[in-house]
């Protein structure tokens, strides 16, 4: 496949990825300003793309904030805390505060335009924990799709077009002017110029050797076309990072990556060892070695998770999720029918949003009212919204963020233009599906205030033709090193995506606390692992495309190499264990609050491509 054709696109607004947080930046840009034009740009098709395209049953972050009533309502001080804690004491308060004081109009929307969420006999909706509300969530993303869909209106959207690489301004350093990407169903190049551009293309998996393996390889916990595309582009144009270091190691029901939190806050079921010990209180004295987090309420995630690990590593496993205890305590005194609605509550749970748990149950003849399940700690993400607080360092909004934490609008990188939300923007996690959008929205606002205040045109730096050979030289290569062998797989000239994915996946497995090693490395591990990754690095210039689905492949795994090493080179820098049950650093196997209760961030320069790892100060604005 040669010479594609290239279709130029001009726009104020360029919105790259129609997740949670892209739709919300649709949906508001074209609120607040019908106006402009306002284009999206989505790898796949919008209505199922992204985490949330198989459904959720919960959305994990409402506030309650219209009741005022403290058995019920959260406070956006409350939220703050408790996320603050999770992250064992390194959040940024002002983008957290930011978005929990406007999560709830979100919600309120998402039930207008027709999600169902339960609702208790007061009508308030159905809390799973103290921050959750359950849904019949399995059409939740076309319901938000089509919002945003009918926001930017026909003619501003571009499905199956995956973006490459952002591309900067031509006269203004430091801008971005668009972004250049190529279509996965025909011989065409895409080059997108725009005022402002937002880049909402997700978190990132598959970094790791996933847990699954042989039939069962590609099935992981958070989906795996989230490439973490958008960290690696926004690092290639010099925008700085947060807490690449950061990560989330999900304890899931094994083998089918079923979610946990309507077991543990809505049916309230305890998790035992083998020896049907509560494993939790068994192992609280180890919570003490991590104070002041130790004693926060609740456990923070990877305390919880080390509580686990070290069960396991004593050989007390499987680790057993008491589904059938839980539903016995909840049925009791009940008639039949309570029983029998428990019973479909538990299999909607995996059936909006992890069918593949259900699987695991019919296959294994579980009946989860009669028999515990295994729970399991998974591979490790990268990501920003959920427990994990990896992306960009953003511009908080002016009435909050502390001098430092603010430079002109709000969600903004470093680059001026670039903004980002939801999984892009680091150390303002637990926002969730409700609070990506909501982010996005918030994003959007500041975009719309940018273009007002920016109305001129951007120059692309780098002409249509020469950056558009530079996305398929993959093609290129295996065009022109096909005749090398007869087998496509076996070719002295260049290297399949898949074959390269898993030489990556088993370097981090291996060498930056994947699961082969416990989640457990050194720095000796990873300068070792930093050596063979620069090898990687060159190997793939040489990778080859068989066809456009090929060519997807390879910048994605082009995008989660660069992941790969921001992760890397922040676990390296950032001398302490912060978040065990994450990541052990076995040389410096304690928390410091001395020396390290602060951010890493990063940079890359752009034109020398050496990497700059540095602290940034934490700044408190609610107190403890
Ligand atoms: O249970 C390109 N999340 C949950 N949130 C909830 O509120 N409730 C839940 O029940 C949730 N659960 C859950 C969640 C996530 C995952 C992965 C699982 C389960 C398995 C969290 C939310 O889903 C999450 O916070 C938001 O979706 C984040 O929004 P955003 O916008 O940051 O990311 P996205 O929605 O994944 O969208 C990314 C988009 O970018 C596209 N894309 N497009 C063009 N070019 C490229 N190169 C691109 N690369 C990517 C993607 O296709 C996608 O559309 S539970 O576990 O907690
Ligand atoms: P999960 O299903 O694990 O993705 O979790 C859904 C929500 O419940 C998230 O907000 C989690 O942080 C929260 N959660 C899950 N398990 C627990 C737990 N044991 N204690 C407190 N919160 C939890």
């Amino acid at each position: 496949m040669a010479n594609p054709e290239i279709t130029q696109v001009e726009c104020d607004i360029l919105i790259l990825g129609g997740g949670m947080s892209g739709c919300g930046a649709a949906f508001e840009a074209k609120y607040w300003a019908p106006d402009l034009k306002v284009v999206m740009v989505e790898k796949s098709a919008v209505e199922r793309s992204g985490a949330v395209a198989q459904g959720l049953s919960a959305i994990n972050l409402y506030m309650g904030l219209r009741y005022n009533d403290p058995s019920y309502s959260k406070t956006p001080e409350e939220f703050v805390r408790y996320v603050r804690n999770d992250m064992m004491g390194i959040a940024r308060d002002d983008l957290l505060y930011d978005i929990a004081r406007h999560v709830d109009t979100s919600v309120h929307m998402f039930e207008e335009w027709g999600l169902p969420i339960w609702k208790r006999p007061d009508g308030k909706y159905t809390r799973e924990g103290p921050w959750q509300v359950m849904i019949n969530g399995e059409s939740y993303k076309p319901i938000v799709a089509e919002a945003a869909k009918t926001a930017l209106g026909e003619g501003n959207l571009y499905e199956r077009v995956a973006i490459t690489n952002l591309i900067m301004d031509a006269e203004e350093e430091n801008r971005v002017a668009g972004a250049i990407g190529f279509s996965t169903r025909e011989n065409r190049i895409y080059v997108f110029k725009a005022k402002v551009v937002y880049m909402g293309a997700g978190g990132a998996t598959a970094i790791f050797r996933p847990r699954s393996t042989g039939e069962g390889m590609g099935r992981t916990w958070f989906t795996v076309f989230n490439t973490g595309s958008g960290y690696a582009m926004m690092l290639e144009a010099g925008a700085e990072a947060t807490q690449m270091e950061h990560r989330f190691v999900p304890t899931r029901f094994k083998d089918g990556y079923g979610p946990v939190g309507a077991w543990f806050l809505l049916f309230k079921s305890g998790a035992t060892n083998a020896k049907g010990e509560d494993y939790l209180k068994t192992r609280e004295a180890e919570l003490q070695k991590f104070l002041p987090y130790g004693e926060a309420k609740p456990t923070p995630t990877p305390l919880r998770n080390h509580q686990m690990l070290l069960e396991l590593l004593d050989g007390n496993g499987p680790i057993y999720m008491r589904t059938e205890e839980a539903i016995a305590k909840l049925a009791a005194g009940e008639g039949p029918e309570r029983l029998k609605e428990l019973e479909s509550e538990a299999w909607e749970d995996f059936l909006d949003m992890t069918i593949s748990q259900a699987m695991v149950w019919a296959a294994q003849n579980i009946e989860p009212d009669k028999a515990p399940s295994e729970i399991y700690p998974t591979e490790p993400y990268i990501m920003g919204s959920h427990s994990g607080c990896s992306g960009m360092w953003v511009s908080g909004p002016e009435d909050l963020a502390p001098p430092g934490y603010h430079w002109g609008y709000n969600r903004m990188t470093t680059v001026k233009g670039l903004f980002t939300a939801g999984d892009g923007a680091g150390a303002s996690p637990h926002k969730f599906s409700s609070g990506s959008f909501t982010e996005g929205r918030l994003a959007a606002k500041a975009m719309v205030a940018f273009v007002r205040d920016n109305p001129n045109t951007t120059k692309l730096n780098g002409g249509a033709e020469e950056l558009g050979q530079a996305v398929y030289k993959p093609l290129t290569n295996f065009e022109k090193g096909r005749g090398a062998s007869t087998r496509p797989d076996v070719n002295p000239n260049y290297l399949l995506p898949n074959q390269a994915l898993r030489r990556l996946q088993k370097l981090m497995d291996e060498y930056v606390a994947g699961t082969s090693t416990w989640y457990k490395t050194s720095e000796t591990m990873l300068n070792r692992g930093l050596q063979l990754l620069e090898m990687f690095k060159e190997d793939l210039e040489n990778l080859g495309a068989a066809d456009l689905h090929g060519l997807l492949r390879c910048w994605e795994l082009k995008h989660r190499t660069a992941v790969a090493e921001a992760h890397l080179r922040h676990i390296m820098f950032r001398q302490e264990t912060r978040w065990p049950g994450y990541y052990y650093r076995t040389d410096y196997p304690q928390l410091d609050d001395t020396n390290w209760r602060c951010f890493v961030n990063s940079r890359v320069d752009p034109k020398t491509k050496k990497w700059d790892v540095f602290k940034k100060e934490y700044l408190q604005i609610v107190p403890d």
